[in-house]
């Protein structure tokens, strides 16, 4: 595990001019492996909810973390899990959503009161599966109102290597500084609209990363992820940390992860978050 490369002022510095930086090696072996098992927990219910419903005859325990939720839904497609997040409190998630060093770079963006925003989400993105393979937008283009007056990080690591082929991410560095631009329903998931987007598709960079990397970006950076052309599964992890002075401009409150002014209400340690909802 490695200390910060750069400084504070030159990841602040960098995070302005391209939309995000890469922390590489940041987590610890222990954090990614709890979010691991807890994800083999929540696999391991998909698998006994498809043998009783008789689409499946072997729940593949033998199957790697990488392979075995696709393998499970081969024989139909169409109803693989797109992402986890209202059962995301469990206790080997609390490791890497407040992880204290990561809560600490993110104070010197946005100051001492943080909420973990209510958007955290666990993907499996499965391979050649629409369903999973998330468009071009902004983060900010899936919430209403003033978001360019949000405070927010945006966090995102992956749980196996994440490569071109199996749909790593691309940014379009320096777009955040476009402010909010408008986002078109396609059958799955918003889109930046095209007349935005297409002049700069050639300015996208691919986000390749190891377990253990953390990539914070802008919450109005173009992004997308890659289609999965491989046999893996690409699961990855995304969170927000917000300014908790901030209304989150959403029903859901989220959770406080840092607080001077109330540090009662913060989420203390794994068996507190356990015992909290998505809210
Ligand atoms: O993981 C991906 O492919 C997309 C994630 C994403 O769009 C996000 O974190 O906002």
């Amino acid at each position: 595990m490695a200390s910060l490369a750069l400084p504070p002022e030159s990841l602040h510095e960098r995070f302005e001019q391209q939309g995000y930086v890469i922390l590489k090696h940041f987590l610890e072996r222990e954090a990614i492996e709890a979010v691991k098992g807890e994800m083999g927990h929540l696999v391991d219910r998909e698998a006994e909810k498809l043998l009783a419903s008789g689409k499946i005859r072997d729940p593949l325990k033998g199957e790697p973390f990488e392979t075995r939720l696709a393998r499970l839904y081969e024989s139909c497609p169409g109803e693989t899990p797109r992402r986890y997040r209202e059962n995301l409190h469990l206790k080997g998630m609390f490791g890497i959503l407040f992880h204290p060093r990561l809560l600490d770079v993110v104070e010197t963006f946005l100051g001492p009161e943080i909420r973990l925003y209510p958007n955290y989400t666990v993907r499996p993105k499965l391979p050649n599966d629409p369903g999973t393979q998330v468009l071009w937008h902004q983060d900010g283009g899936y919430t209403e109102g003033a978001v360019e007056q949000l405070r927010m990080i945006n966090i995102w690591t992956p749980l196996v290597p994440a490569r071109v082929e199996n749909g790593c991410m691309q940014f379009i560095p320096g777009t955040h500084r476009m402010g909010p631009v408008p986002h078109v329903k396609k059958t799955h998931y918003l889109e930046i609209a095209e007349e935005h987007l297409k002049p700069r598709l050639n300015l996208a960079v691919d986000i390749e990363a190891d377990p253990g990397d953390i990539v914070l970006f802008h919450n109005l950076l173009f992004h997308y992820g890659r289609p999965n052309v491989s046999r893996m599964v690409r699961w990855s992890v995304d969170w927000r940390y917000q300014d908790a002075s901030q209304s989150t401009l959403r029903k859901a409150r989220g959770h406080l992860a840092r607080s001077r002014s109330q540090p009662e209400q913060v989420v203390r340690d794994a068996e507190h978050w356990a015992s909290l909802s998505f809210q």
